[in-house]
């Protein structure tokens, strides 16, 4: 049976995000916090750190501890996933692929798109480690903004942003949830206004490109096949 139903799917292509069904089970969540942990207390590049030097991210998170890629790859995930965006999923390496660290210390995040053009667009999972609520600066969006044109620009830079400030939603969400969206919808993470953290993995997701036979190491095939079916074997 599919993991979501006809009317999840559809509440996802017309609002843009969906929160996902179940929550990743709490020993997985504790596992994925430890190696966030070490990782950060350590300094293990690359990483980014904020304004006092601190290390509030760490990237290129599938090529670290193989819980990472456990989680980002788990069926929790992989089989809404397969819901919308068929059988054959690629997950990205070089889009997000990163576990953050909010602070007290940085500011709200600015409201953003994660690509330029909807033909192009990818899904994006965060993983909420701790639970995110409006104190500690939950996830904010826009919904249906993932139907408003493109960018040739920054991802922060949209010329219509600001008529739709009083549309933002705060998006709250439990140890372990999980939330999709169309990386076109317009969002950013609140300020965390507590003295804890709040701490979240983020992901990208393609269907495979059937029309490319071009091997990319940027992209590991994380369920069903490689599949090609472009026309140039069969003039
Ligand atoms: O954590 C959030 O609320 C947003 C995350 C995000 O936009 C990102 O990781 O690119």
């Amino acid at each position: 049976m599919p993991a979501l139903s006809p009317s999840q799917i559809q509440l996802f292509r017309h609002n843009g995000f969906l929160r996902l069904p179940s929550v990743l089970p709490d020993e997985r969540v504790e596992e994925l916090k430890n190696a966030i942990w070490q990782d950060i207390n350590n300094e293990v590049e690359p990483v980014v750190r904020n304004a006092d030097g601190q290390v509030v991210r760490i990237s290129n998170a599938i090529d670290r501890a193989p819980i990472f890629y456990q989680v980002a790859t788990h069926d929790l995930v992989l089989d809404p996933l397969e819901s919308l965006l068929g059988p054959n999923i690629e997950l990205i390496k070089n889009r997000h692929n990163h576990a953050t660290l909010r602070t007290k210390t940085e500011k709200e995040g600015g409201l953003h798109r994660d690509v330029k053009q909807w033909s192009r667009t990818i899904f994006t999972i965060i993983f909420y480690l701790e639970e995110t609520n409006l104190e500690n600066g939950c996830t904010r969006i826009v919904p249906g903004t993932h139907h408003l044109p493109g960018t040739g620009g920054s991802l922060y830079d949209m010329a219509w942003a600001n008529e739709l400030n009083d549309q933002i939603l705060p998006v709250p969400m439990p140890k372990g949830g999980m939330l999709v969206i169309d990386s076109m919808l317009v969002h950013g993470p609140g300020k965390n206004t507590t003295p804890d953290t709040r701490m979240s993995m983020t992901m990208g997701y393609h269907s495979v490109d059937e029309i490319n036979d071009v091997p990319n190491p940027k992209r590991v095939v994380v369920r069903g096949d490689g599949i090609y079916n472009g026309n140039d074997q069969n003039y």
